[in-house]
């Protein structure tokens, strides 16, 4: 448990990534992060799965947001990680609304950097593995944060579980996953389960950082993303997933890759803005001492 000496429960902070640079096919989610708080403020604040009520009010948590570079995408990269290390620093957990899922790179290197390389695991919602090898010569798009995350060295391979990898894909992403000992896990493999995540999740040791593409869902629940998969999970498979990680220390989430535009009645930003406010409720945050 010598992991867990120096940290403390602490309040989130919601941060808003309208970044969507990192995408190499549909654009959209650049409007995510405001399509997801709007849905967030007709919500009530009591969980029926908790049974517990929200302790905070949204806008209490929301930090005002930086001008990401649209011109500079590794700028970009560097404005979100000091984002993220100056939530840290104010002794707070990083809620991040993407934007596409290349924020999560910076936000994981932030979060190395204060806490150390190797301290923490990765659980990882997703259609895709995010480990795919550059596309037009640039490495760090949407679909390779997992991968720089491996070969920085911020999160150990095996401390990474991957839940909703599906579909057809490019066969370089399985490859590098297969040979450093990433584990993912496909709808089927947790269905056969019936979506229980104790034989998945294997050390409670380490604290855990959560980062959820929303496409991991089904598009019949989750239309509003930019690469959509056939065969994900249902919505209430997702709501049923993510209590179980409330008995684990999380020291921050993001959900990304909501966009809008191809969203039908809201129903995405609304499940994004459901998994946001029942995570409020149910997660255990926790943080570093202040300075
Ligand atoms: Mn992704």
């Amino acid at each position: 448990m010598g992991l867990f000496k120096n940290m403390i429960a602490v309040e989130p902070r919601i941060v808003k990534f309208p970044y969507e640079e990192g995408t190499y096919w549909r654009k959209g989610a650049k409007q995510g992060p405001d399509a997801i708080i709007e849905q967030i403020g007709r919500m009530r604040g009591y969980s029926l799965r908790s049974k517990k009520k929200c302790a905070y009010k949204i806008e209490d948590l929301l930090v005002a947001s930086t001008y990401i570079p649209v011109y500079s995408k590794i700028k970009a990269l560097d404005v979100i990680e000091s984002t993220i290390r100056s939530i840290i620093d104010l002794g707070a957990a990083p809620i991040s609304l993407g934007g596409d899922h290349s924020i999560t790179l910076p936000i994981i290197r932030a979060l190395s950097a204060a806490y150390g390389k190797q301290r923490f695991g990765l659980i990882h919602f997703d259609a895709h593995s995010d480990t795919f090898d550059e596309v037009d010569g640039f490495e760090y798009h949407h679909g390779a944060f997992v991968r720089h995350v491996v070969n920085e060295g911020h999160v150990a391979a095996k401390d990474i579980i991957q839940l909703g990898i599906r579909g057809l894909v490019r066969g370089d992403g399985l490859e590098f996953s297969d040979s450093s000992g990433i584990r993912y896990h496909s709808v089927d493999d947790i269905a056969a389960k019936n979506f229980e995540l104790k034989d998945f999740i294997l050390s409670r040791d380490i604290p855990y950082y959560v980062s959820i593409d929303i496409d991991a869902i089904d598009p019949a629940y989750a239309p509003g993303t930019g690469t959509p998969v056939p065969g994900g999970f249902s919505s209430r498979d997702m709501m049923k997933m993510l209590s179980q990680l409330y008995d684990l220390n999380i020291i921050g989430l993001d959900i990304v890759e909501v966009a809008p535009i191809y969203d039908s009645a809201n129903i995405t930003s609304l499940l994004a803005a459901s998994i946001l406010y029942e995570s409020l409720i149910g997660f255990n945050f926790k943080g570093l001492q202040k300075g």
